[in-house]
């Protein structure tokens, strides 16, 4: 018997166990049509006497993955998920949530109110609400500590922490890992709870197991620290502990106005977008989806600097070959030993086994020569920033690599044109901008040559995406977008110290507004000859007052090349903590009277206008010039990459927060005050305030 209850979930009978199979692709979230038919499946479910259990299984890549995201902010038409898991709650026998793939918000909370739970070996199983900026809705936070305790519930719910299926029963959230096929489990797993008795078993009743209530204080603590500035992990902790202590069904309540509060609060939109945003950047402007990336098994890297190690790291953590190629043995063998080194730290915080130490690095080929290379389907250069270089060793690799491999620079500002005209083969020449260190940081900045074709760019992204990275594919432009938006910060931020701010009152105001550090700490970690090196690549391409305005080269002059000499824009002590240093300040002062610039006051809010707004004046120029896609994408950048706050969503979704207008107006302020050059708006900002929009309309 097939019964079709609305179009995602089906019943079937299987003797005297009903499953009821969930069809919603992609995600099986829980939109209207799956919670009616969840609904009308108990329903059913209660009304045949036949039926002794009943088992809900997701079809497709995964269970429910948590409510239908795309039904917040509009009416929600009922039955409503609390509704749906109350009537699971109630029903009177036994259900069993057999999960596969990732069972997350209220995809979770259906399991959690059922009676059992199974799960396929490699499922993960979470309650990720934190992450949009809400918390569970649905009872996820009143049963999750039954089940689990305060402690471990703490932690999934306010870090939207996943846990796998055999962490899962080790603490109690799932009964069984299934064996082999998770259906044919299931029904086994079925059958022996009607063999036993068909118990009904409801999280809801179960005692609130006891707890050090110091759990509560320790994890506010441990959330402001991780999470500085989100609003949610903080109210996490206020619902779990209000849930161990309040009647369940009063707590119900209590946690989905909390939820429903949250969604309407600006850092919830922020993380929605954002959420929305990272998905959008996958999307390739002239690339339709059902271009196929090339086949990429084994990568060539050149050069085995910084740069060329942490993307040689990278490619080796997700499982491909890789020939590092360099000048000399001895680079070769420093570069070794630096990825060597890399894994040993892995293997001694317990992240890595030797046996997976050895058999990376037993993918990695060091080489002097291009010889070779047929084998290679991508090769990467990761050369000194110089054109000449850089086009000499994309001709050596067409000579040496096969028609159809790819060549990708990862320049951070040469003309992609350039590199690419320098190859015989330019559509199959794209850029792949990583930051330094490339194994950690997130964002890759994919670069469309004017010929890229298609698949090219869709190769791209797709190794980005296997090397669990955030690629945004950004077009030509000196710089791309993350670096030319923050050299405008950069350029800000050196101002005001002529114009008489100090770097730790510039610190202040930009860790303050929520990056996890200011502009001068990041200059002394970086190390200040760093600084002057890329200051001096640019210098012919800057203003006279930029040129004039050197005193990083002052630093660097005075032995204060930052953190590993002790002292830069601050001084460090022994173990590297920063204080305030009277002696930078002094540098600054005599480079003040020497340019002839009078000390002013600066209050806090022309520090962060002059800073923020002169890098989301360049966006607007990066989008009005088409280097970027769309404003999410700059978004997307900046949050994974640079460290901007993703509870504001980004530096163009919180533009549009402070309104196109009042940007507009505070430009025209500070073209007058600093210079129009400097501050002069941006066309697309004047056309869109002009229009009353901002950057998303
Ligand atoms: C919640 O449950 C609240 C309740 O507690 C209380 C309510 C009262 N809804 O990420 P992918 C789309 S809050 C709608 O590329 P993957 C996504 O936009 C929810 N759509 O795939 C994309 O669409 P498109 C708590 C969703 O394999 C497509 O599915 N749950 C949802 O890399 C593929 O997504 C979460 O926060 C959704 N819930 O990763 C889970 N989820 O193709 C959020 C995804 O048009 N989701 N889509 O761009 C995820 O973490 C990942 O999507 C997942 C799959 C791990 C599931």
């Amino acid at each position: 018997m097939t019964q079709r209850i609305p179009r995602t979930v089906s019943l079937d009978m299987h003797g005297d166990i009903l499953v009821a199979t969930i069809d919603n692709p992609p995600v099986n979230a829980l939109s209207h049509s799956v919670r009616s038919g969840l609904r009308d499946a108990v329903a059913a479910f209660e009304e045949n006497d036949a039926a002794r259990a009943m088992i809900i299984v997701c079809a497709g890549r995964t269970f429910m993955a948590g409510a239908d995201i795309r039904e917040f902010g509009k009416p929600m038409n009922e039955p409503l998920l609390g509704e749906v898991i109350a009537r699971l709650d109630r029903c009177g026998k036994p259900i069993i949530a057999a999960m596969h793939g990732t069972a997350l918000g209220g995809g979770l909370e259906v399991a959690l109110a059922c009676s059992y739970r199974i799960a396929a070996p490699s499922a993960k199983l979470g309650l990720p609400e934190v992450k949009l900026g809400i918390l569970p809705g649905a009872g996820g936070s009143l049963r999750l500590p039954r089940l689990i305790g305060a402690e471990a519930a703490l932690s999934m719910i306010g870090e939207g922490r996943q846990v796998s299926a055999e962490e899962a029963l080790a603490n109690g959230l799932v009964d069984a890992i299934a064996e082999g096929d998770l259906h044919r489990s299931a029904m086994i797993f079925a059958r022996r709870v009607i063999e036993e008795g068909a118990r009904v078993r409801r999280v809801s009743d179960l005692p609130i197991p006891p707890h050090d209530p110091g759990v509560f204080a320790s994890a506010r603590a441990a959330m402001a620290k991780k999470f500085p500035g989100f609003a949610a992990p903080q109210r996490a902790v206020d619902l779990v502990e209000m849930a161990m202590s309040s009647p369940f069904s009063e707590a119900c309540d209590r946690e989905y106005a909390t939820c429903k509060e949250l969604l309407s609060s600006p850092q919830s939109r922020a993380l929605r977008h954002l959420f929305a945003a990272e998905r959008e950047a996958l999307k390739i402007d002239g690339v339709s989806a059902d271009v196929r990336p090339r086949d990429v098994r084994k990568v060539a890297v050149v050069g085995p600097g910084t740069m060329g190690r942490g993307i040689a790291t990278s490619l080796l953590n997700a499982g491909l070959a890789v020939v590092l190629i360099g000048l000399s043995d001895e680079s070769l063998g420093k570069a070794k030993a630096a990825i060597a080194k890399t894994y040993e730290n892995s293997l001694k915080r317990g992240s890595m086994t030797a046996g997976e130490v050895e058999e990376r690095l037993g993918r990695l080929t060091l080489t002097r020569t291009y010889d070779n290379l047929l084998d290679v389907d991508l090769a990467i250069e990761a050369v000194t920033e110089d054109l000449s270089v850089k086009a000499d060793v994309v001709r050596r690799l067409d000579d040496a690599l096969r028609d159809d491999a790819i060549v990708v620079t990862n320049t951070s500002f040469l003309d992609i044109e350039e590199i690419a005209n320098s190859s015989r083969r330019p559509h199959n020449v794209a850029g792949m901008h990583f930051f330094n260190p490339a194994h950690v940081m997130k964002l890759v900045e994919n670069v469309r040559a004017s010929r890229s074709t298609p698949d090219v760019l869709a190769t791209i992204t797709a190794l980005a995406r296997k090397l669990g990275k955030t690629p945004v594919m950004v077009g030509r432009s000196e710089g791309f977008v993350a670096n030319r938006m923050l050299s405008k910060r950069t350029r800000e931020a050196q101002f005001l110290l002529e114009d008489g701010a100090t770097p730790g009152q510039v610190d202040r105001v930009l860790s303050g507004f929520g990056f996890p550090i200011g502009p001068f700490a990041l200059a002394d970690l970086a190390g200040m000859d760093i600084m002057a090196a890329a200051r001096a690549a640019r210098l012919s391409r800057m203003s006279e007052r930029e040129k004039a305005c050197n005193i990083v080269d002052r630093l660097v002059a005075a032995g204060r090349l930052g953190q590993k000499t002790g002292a830069g824009y601050y001084r460090y002590d022994e173990n590297r903590r920063p204080s305030l240093d009277p002696e930078a300040d002094s540098i600054i002062a005599a480079h003040r009277q020497e340019r002839g610039i009078a000390a002013r006051e600066i209050s806090d809010g022309e520090i962060l206008e002059r800073c923020l707004y002169a890098m989301i004046n360049e966006a607007a120029k990066i989008l009005g010039e088409g280097a970027a896609a769309r404003p999410g994408d700059i978004d997307v950048i900046w949050t994974s990459g640079f460290g901007f706050p993703s509870y504001l969503g980004g530096p163009m979704f919180y533009a549009d927060q402070i309104g196109l207008r009042n940007i507009k107006a505070a430009l025209e302020r500070y073209s007058a005050l600093v210079g129009r050059e400097y501050f002069q708006p941006a066309p697309l900002i004047e056309q869109l305030a002009a229009e009353g929009k901002g950057f998303y309309g």
